[in-house]
């Protein structure tokens, strides 16, 4: 009974795909297509296989005993829940095993770790963003960002301090009702979603673009004492809707998962902001450049839209630390062109 709902269901599928237009492609196909060098795709593929892993753990939620706390800190201070080790040690163990990747750099490591002598790429990605939402079963996901190694040592931090420009191909899975991967290799941005059945990823929306304008934005509010006066007078003129010199009402979102976030912004249009503020001299905003920063950044210029730091466009930064932080505005170009207006 349960063959045949799915063997109904499967042929439904396979109809509105081909209602919609799009044929079954796997990213495997799109990686043909597109003529993705072999090792970059083995890469990806690697980082694919993990997340597919992280994927499952996640639907097991507490049946799999992975929920909570690891009753330890990352190298940043902040208490890691077993999933983020979990789905690091996932990752690191995929990459290192890929003899295309010379060394992986990730949120959960103190340290670049090297992997193969002779990979062409460094693997920088942050295993589980989002990673409060796991205990309350809210989207999370996984972010990555791929640089060339330049024949450098895996081990050695330098070799990763590249500006987002440099990236070959960035992307995230995103953990929420279904699976999905949206990835760019400098080539537009492209949907996947994981077929639960076969766990392969098929094309549901390629050369995705980000509407110019919107009346969505997503900032934590209850840092608005810290921010700058430029961001505090640009949110209050958010808020002010169609009576102030914006002249339209907008609705907020805050999802507390970076990754959410840009897919929303990335579906539907909107501005997100985690912006400079001064709770912490040291902490130059919260979010990360290396594994946050620029991937999305890529995907978001990919897309059509826009992603600075407030004064630079993130990818043209060049990194000083693996783990440093930045401001980050990203979105809909006409409206984060306003945000920068303020600045
Ligand atoms: P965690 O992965 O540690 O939960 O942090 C997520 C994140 O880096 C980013 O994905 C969110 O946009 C942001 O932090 C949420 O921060 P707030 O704690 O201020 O909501």
């Amino acid at each position: 009974m349960v063959y045949l709902t799915r063997v109904v269901y499967n042929a439904r599928h396979l109809t509105l795909f081909k209602l919609a237009g799009l044929s079954m492609q796997t990213v495997q196909h799109i990686f043909e297509q597109n003529k993705t060098p072999k090792p970059l795709v083995a890469a990806i593929n690697a980082v694919l296989d993990a997340s597919k892993e992280i994927a499952f753990l996640l639907q097991k939620g507490a049946m799999g005993g992975v929920l909570g706390c690891a009753d330890q800190e990352n190298v940043q201070g902040e208490t890691q829940k077993k999933l983020d080790v979990i789905s690091n040690d996932l990752l690191k163990d995929t990459l290192k095993a890929c003899p295309e990747v010379a060394g992986i750099a990730s949120e959960e490591e103190d340290f670049p770790v090297p992997a193969n002598k002779d990979g062409e790429f460094l693997v920088i990605f942050d295993p589980l963003d989002g990673s409060s939402n796991i205990d309350i079963n809210v989207t999370v996901g996984t972010i990555f960002s791929i640089l060339p190694s330049n024949g450098g040592d895996g081990s050695d931090e330098k070799t990763y301090l590249q500006s987002g420009r440099n990236q070959l191909a960035a992307g995230y899975v995103l953990y929420g009702p279904s699976t999905l991967l949206v990835m760019t290799t400098g080539q537009g941005v492209d949907i996947f979603t994981m077929d639960p059945t076969t766990k392969e990823f098929v094309l549901t929306d390629c050369q995705s673009k980000i509407t110019p304008s919107t009346q969505e934005f997503a900032i934590n509010m209850s840092n608005q004492r810290f921010w700058a006066k430029p961001m505090q007078n640009y949110v209050a003129d958010l808020l002010q809707g169609e009576e102030g010199k914006l002249g339209k009402r907008y609705n907020m979102r805050w999802i507390a998962a970076m990754v959410a976030e840009v897919h929303r912004i990335i579906s539907r249009g909107g501005i997100f902001m985690y912006p400079w503020d001064n709770r912490d001299p040291s902490k130059p905003g919260k979010l990360r450049l290396m594994y946050e920063g620029n991937p999305m950044s890529m995907l978001v210029e990919q897309a059509g839209g826009l992603s600075s730091n407030g004064d630079i466009a993130i990818m043209d930064i060049q990194p000083e630390k693996i783990h440093q932080r930045v401001p980050v505005i990203l979105g809909s170009k006409e409206e984060v062109e306003t945000a920068l207006s303020y600045q």
